[in-house]
């Protein structure tokens, strides 16, 4: 999508990512029992590995920033190398009275520009497509509260549940620590997701780092952001991300992506199972939840 970053840094993105790449699969391979498709992994470098579009153009751009840096960090050190050898007082008793030099200023003030530019283009067109929300198939709600997330499928029966952490000493094999909810998010492969941000207390942020989203759950306001499509099934992890209270650290985020004809089975389902809770007002399923 980024013609400048794919120009200018392909090759070298390819070679940064491919060691980042390895040093996770190394990381993986020491430390067994990684069942899922985004979930942190112990001495994890980089980010977890993009699952949608969208976060795979958000590496790109992260790579080549990470080049752009190195290269400017190096250059300031040999510079500053330079001038210690070469112009210490032993060295350069005599020091030059130069005050200008037409040819280095005009270099220092274009060079800069021309880099942050490099970077603004692709930086713009990222958040551009974050942004808009293209044409979706499928629309979910999610409302922050203090502290579990309540979903809703508006496009699917208008039911809704929450997603209570799953608490360490009922945690199955496989499900990892502070991350897995009682009722997972459930989504199609293959499908473009809205998802609607709002929240009832105090400011949430839903996030999910593999498909890069993250947005605010304000009070009294509905944000959006999208994602997808994501090919693979799999769990995709996240966590809430913005200060919310005592226990932030413990609402967790999981979306388990599943083949279409799994995902009509589990609406069905879920028709049923949360039916209930469309006839509770939203005073009583908060009052409700907070006596669990
Ligand atoms: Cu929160």
């Amino acid at each position: 999508m980024t013609a400048v970053l794919h120009q200018n840094g392909s090759q070298k993105m390819h070679v940064a990512s491919g060691f980042f790449r390895f040093v996770a699969m190394v990381g993986a391979l020491a430390l067994p029992g990684v069942a899922y498709a985004a979930q942190p992994k112990p001495w994890q470098l980089n980010f977890q590995e993009a699952a949608t579009p969208l976060m795979e153009d958000i590496t790109r751009f992260h790579d080549l920033l990470l080049w752009i840096i190195i290269l400017i960090s190096l250059f300031v050190l040999a510079l500053l190398a330079y001038v210690m050898v070469k112009f210490n007082a032993n060295a350069n008793p005599n020091p030059s009275r130069t005050t200008h030099n037409t040819a280095i200023e005009v270099m220092w003030t274009v060079v800069p520009v021309v880099i942050l530019v490099v970077i603004a283009i692709p930086s713009f067109k990222l958040l551009y497509a974050s942004d808009v929300i293209p044409k979706v198939d499928m629309t979910i709600k999610a409302t922050g509260n203090q502290w579990y997330w309540t979903y809703e499928y508006p496009d699917h029966g208008k039911f809704s549940f929450d997603a209570n952490m799953v608490p360490d000493d009922e945690l199955k094999p496989g499900q990892p620590r502070l991350l897995e909810t009682d009722n997972r998010v459930v989504v199609p492969v293959d499908t473009t997701v809205r998802v609607q941000v709002t929240a009832s207390d105090v400011l949430h942020a839903w996030s999910i780092p593999a498909f890069g989203v993250k947005v605010d759950g304000v009070p009294g306001r509905l944000n959006e952001i999208w994602f997808g499509p994501v090919k693979n099934e799999g769990v995709y992890y996240g966590q809430c991300s913005e200060l919310c209270g005592i226990r932030h650290g413990f609402m967790p985020i999981a979306v388990e992506v599943v083949s279409k004809e799994k995902f009509q089975a589990w609406v069905a389902k879920a028709r049923k199972e949360f039916a209930s809770d469309e006839s509770l007002s939203r005073p009583r399923m908060l009052a409700q939840s907070a006596t669990k």
